[in-house]
């Protein structure tokens, strides 16, 4: 009898990256003119490169470090076994982070998921199939729809740090009006139509959070007029009571097609039993990335009815956790879509394969990607946003090339930074002076 080894893993680097950003306003204060994100580089014996993206900062760069004895040598065959035990090793030291005041908690789970990329990634390659028919039941799509992602934005030009003034020579207003501050429904309006001239989106995400809740269900309710077919929803990552939610989403029926994270945990009830309560007493759709996060708050979402819309980001949920969510959508009548942070071209591949799989009712995916878009990539030719949509061909594993001249240098960036970690206080503080991060006070609002 013949026996077949699957290639073995025969080096690994991970290297912290950063690259520009906007001053994009949300709950937790304003964007750093820089962004940073991990990547991790696997190679193995077949001479193939597995890429995978995770969150920037240090606790996601060592925990994704801790992966290197359980990998090296190994062959790609054990992928299922490296990725668990990664995840056993950070399991209990993300549930104790839980809850010490950050308002997202996206760490050791991370560098799971960015170790599971990098290994589909190279199990792809080595079978010839995209990491989308090694999930779930396979590729089922071409191409993956992705809203346009609308913040507020700082005038960062009126603060002493670097922000971006424009991204030359790429022959379009975006990349000027991308960089200029919007603060009115005017001007998300602007962004907007500039943003869809782009990309071609079909679907719109307001971030509130930021301004009183009257003038952000003002400015949704502009964009929506404006833009009268797309799905259109606000965000304001929890920073409305419960009653005021009500209130405000009350006058939305017509105007946003779901509303996400609306309101969240007070007065003793958790996040979970907010919504529930919310969705009861507006009959709107509710999306969350923060209160159905993980398996065990699933649980209790699902039994309590508070969620129709778990944005199962692949970046916190893990490529086939994300894809297990939308198993469990399938069967329960929720509808599967995704949350993002600001990231690099890997983490939009890793989304795009991730939506080619995911079963039953999907809403167009979240991605920063417009933001960073035409000056920020690490692979020679990233995933294109082409009337709303990321197609995803059948090349083996990601699709993507890792492009090491770019990586270099978004890792030189990173290198000048003073931190490695995302803090949205520290740039809030150039616009109000000893600014505090409030889970329950839009940004803005002091
Ligand atoms: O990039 O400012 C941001 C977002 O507010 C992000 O950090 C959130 O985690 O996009 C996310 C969300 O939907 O809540
Ligand atoms: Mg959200």
């Amino acid at each position: 009898m013949l026996s077949y080894e699957t290639p073995k893993i025969t080096g690994m680097r991970v290297i912290p990256v950063a690259g520009r950003d906007s001053m994009l306003l949300n709950i937790g204060g304003a964007h750093s003119p820089y962004f940073t994100r991990n990547l991790l580089i696997l190679e193995d014996s077949a001479g193939h490169i597995g890429v995978g993206e995770a969150p920037g900062g240090e606790t996601i760069q060592h925990s994704i470090e801790q992966a290197r004895e359980l990998v090296i040598n190994q062959s790609i065959g054990k992928l299922r076994s490296m990725v668990s035990s990664l995840q056993c090793a950070g399991r209990n030291a993300d549930f104790e982070d839980f809850g010490k005041g950050s308002w997202t908690f996206e760490l050791r789970i991370n560098a799971v998921a960015a170790l599971e990329a990098a290994l589909l990634d190279l199990m792809g390659k080595f079978l010839g199939v995209p990491v989308a028919e090694l999930l779930g039941n396979g590729k089922l799509r071409d191409s993956v729809d992705v809203l346009g992602y609308l913040f507020f934005v700082g005038n960062g030009h009126d603060t002493p740090l670097d922000y971006r003034r424009g991204t030359e020579g790429l022959g379009h207003d975006w990349y000027r009006l991308r960089d200029e501050a919007a603060m009115t429904p005017q001007r998300i309006v602007e962004q907007a139509q500039a943003a869809q001239d782009r990309y071609g989106f079909k679907d719109f995400k307001l971030k509130g959070g930021v301004l009183a809740g009257e003038q952000e269900t003002e400015a949704v309710t502009v964009l929506h007029k404006t833009f009268p077919d797309a799905r259109t929803t606000i965000d304001p990552n929890g920073a409305w009571s419960l009653n005021e939610a009500i209130q405000l989403c009350n006058n939305l029926h017509g105007v946003i097609a779901y509303a996400e994270d609306p309101c969240g945990a007070e007065h003793g009830f958790s996040g979970r039993e907010i919504l529930a309560e919310f969705r009861h007493a507006t009959g709107l759709p509710v999306a969350t990335n923060m209160v159905a996060t993980n398996w065990r708050e699933m649980a209790h979402a699902l039994m309590l009815r508070s969620v129709d819309i778990p944005l199962a980001d692949p970046h916190f949920w893990t490529l086939s956790g994300a894809v297990r969510v939308s198993q469990l959508c399938q069967d329960h009548g929720m509808t599967w879509g995704s949350h993002s942070n600001n990231h690099f071209d890997v983490s939009l591949a890793m989304f795009a394969q991730v939506g080619a799989a995911a079963v039953g009712r999907t809403t167009a995916l979240d991605t920063h990607w417009m933001w960073q878009e035409g000056d920020s990539r690490l692979t020679r030719n990233p995933p294109q946003i082409i009337d709303g949509k990321v197609a995803v061909t059948d090349a083996p594993g990601l699709g993507i090339e890792i492009d090491m001249k770019q990586v270099e240098q978004a890792h030189a960036i990173y290198r000048k930074l003073p931190v490695g970690g995302r803090n949205d206080a520290m740039a809030m503080q150039h616009l109000i002076r000893d600014w505090r991060f409030d889970p329950k006070r839009p940004a803005l609002t002091r």
